[in-house]
Order: structure tokens, then C-alpha cells, then sequence
């Protein structure tokens, strides 16, 4: 049985920033823990705008918190994002991400990630295997 908090995770190396401080993500499960997908809390903050292009993962996000905006670069479509919303990025689609207000997100990484992944400059995470 594995129990964590998030008081107990902030301040260690679970707790990553992003490489341009859009975003802090405090990663509750990671490859190590065994359970084939890692689980995070990631706080987006107010005004920023993040190019993503998850090509090694797919990710499943649930808002808590805030209000904001997906939009999937191969056809433009906007996608409002807003407590209670859930997105899944099952075709490994490039999009932004706006936050208009701080957004409270709880994602699930498959393949898992290692731990202290920032975004490369195309937007993805390295592939668990080391090839990207
Ligand atoms: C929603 C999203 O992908 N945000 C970027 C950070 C990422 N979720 C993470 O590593 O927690």
C-alpha cells in the first residue's frame, strides 16, 4: 500500500517546475512505484500558454481547479477546461494549453514517468526507453 500527500512531496525531488515556470507538478506515483502509469497534481498558473506534443505518452488530465483551454494544433478546435472536465490526449495530439486563471490539474502519465521530466523543446517528454 503506497499513501503520499502533497505537503509531504512539495520542497523534494517529486516536485518539478517547468523548464519556462508555466506550471509546477508534483508527481505522486513515478515509474518506480510499479504501477504503469504515474499520477501527478500539476498547478498550470495564471496566463501562461504551453505548447505540449506528448508523442512517447499519453495523458488523461482532470481539472479541479480554474479555467482554461486546450486547442489541437492539427484542426484548431478549442476546448474549454473548467472543474469537473476531463481531456485525454489518446491520438498523442500537439495542442496548447491556456490557463486564464491558475488551474489545479490531476494527470496520469502511461508509459509512467521517471521523475523529473521537463518539457524538450518539440514539447514531449524522452521516451522511457530513451529513444525520442
Ligand atoms: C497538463 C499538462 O500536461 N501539463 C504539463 C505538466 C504535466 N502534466 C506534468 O508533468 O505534470
Amino acid at each position: 500500500m503506497l499513501v503520499r500527500t502533497v505537503d509531504e512531496i512539495r520542497g523534494t525531488g517529486r516536485e518539478v517546475f517547468a523548464e519556462n515556470n508555466n506550471w509546477v507538478s508534483l508527481r505522486l506515483l513515478l515509474r518506480d512505484d510499479n504501477m504503469g502509469f504515474s499520477f501527478h497534481e500539476t498547478t498550470i498558473f495564471a496566463g501562461t500558454e504551453t505548447h505540449i506534443w506528448y508523442k512517447n505518452h499519453l495523458e488523461a488530465v482532470y481539472c479541479i481547479e480554474g479555467e482554461g483551454e486546450v486547442e489541437t494544433i492539427e484542426d484548431g478546435r478549442k476546448y474549454p477546461i473548467r472543474p469537473g472536465t476531463m481531456y485525454a490526449l489518446d491520438d498523442n495530439d500537439r495542442h496548447y494549453l491556456r490557463a486564464f486563471t491558475e488551474l489545479r490539474l490531476v494527470c496520469v502519465f502511461n508509459p509512467a514517468l521517471a521523475g523529473r521530466e521537463v518539457h524538450l523543446s518539440d514539447g514531449s517528454y524522452p521516451a522511457a526507453d530513451g529513444e525520442s
